[in-house]
């Protein structure tokens, strides 16, 4: 795979699990998770994956939420907004992807059931078909999410059932409790069992961000940064907001002479 072509940088800005007991600069309101995405895209990031949440920050698929998310962002920048149709464990399928007739250019699409540190990401077949014909209906861009290998054989089945289309965009969620791993050698296999043509980026959870950062980065996949994954910039320091997690990723990628994809290369590149 070339090494020099340029680097898509995911900014997932809020997620549904962590909150304000966490770290004090996640994002909670429209405004505030707009903001975040503006500082995102100045640091280098071309797509916001956005979560909605209420404003006592519990997480929230409200299509109201997600309007004022999308306009918000759009009253900013540029940068592409793609929607998590996950939310968070225990809502269901039509909660998750209410919002859907907005017609983000891009939104999630997990292909499996994964444990979840102790809760279960519930994605049984019937969930994974509806959310995949409600995106082919609004023409809406999936970024498959990947938390374990089954998840690739059975975006190959839709592949097969004429519900996704190929070239797929692929995102490996790597060292979730629960789930796969975040080594090398997962993400090698993981790269290697994927339909041809795909694209693929690396989201690595907490400490592992980095480290899988990098390795996306020399084998020239893309990356997803971000306070829903991470919210250290090093052991002890949090991140004072998703910007700064950005700026690591752009800062690892210059070392390794990769260049940063506008809003419009990461468009070509993702064939929206
Ligand atoms: N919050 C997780 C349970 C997605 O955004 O599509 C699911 C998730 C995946 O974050
Ligand atoms: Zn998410």
């Amino acid at each position: 795979m070339p090494t020099d072509n340029p680097l898509i940088i995911t900014a997932a800005l809020v997620g549904a699990e962590v909150t304000r007991d966490h770290t004090p600069y996640i994002p909670y309101t429209p405004d505030e998770i707009a903001d975040e995405a503006l500082r995102a895209f100045n640091a280098g990031a071309s797509i916001a994956h956005v979560h909605g949440r209420r404003p006592d920050g519990s997480p929230t698929q409200d299509r109201d939420t997600f309007q004022a998310i999308l306009e918000a962002i759009e009253d900013r920048c540029d940068i592409i907004v793609q929607f998590s149709t996950g939310g968070a464990v225990g809502m269901d399928v039509e909660e998750r992807i209410q919002a859907l007739d907005l017609k983000p250019p891009m939104a999630t699409l997990t292909t499996g059931t994964t444990n979840f540190g102790d809760d279960v990401f519930f994605n049984d077949w019937p969930t994974i078909t509806t959310i995949a014909r409600r995106l082919k209906r609004f023409g809406i861009t999936p970024e498959i999410e990947v938390f374990d290998s089954a998840f690739i054989d059975n975006a190959r089945r839709l592949i097969d059932m004429d519900l996704l289309e190929p070239p797929l965009h692929v995102d490996f969620v790597l060292g979730v409790p629960g789930a796969m791993t975040a080594s090398e050698r997962n993400l090698d296999f993981l790269i290697d069992g994927l339909p041809h043509g795909s694209t693929w980026s690396v989201a690595g959870v907490g400490r592992h961000q980095f480290p899988m950062a990098q390795a996306a980065i020399e084998r020239g996949g893309h990356v997803r940064v971000g306070l829903e994954d991470n919210i250290y910039l090093k052991k002890g320091v949090l991140a004072q907001g998703n910007a700064p997690l950005v700026d690591a990723v752009v800062q690892r990628a210059r070392d390794a002479s990769r260049p940063i994809a506008s809003v419009d290369q990461a468009r070509q590149i993702l064939g929206l």
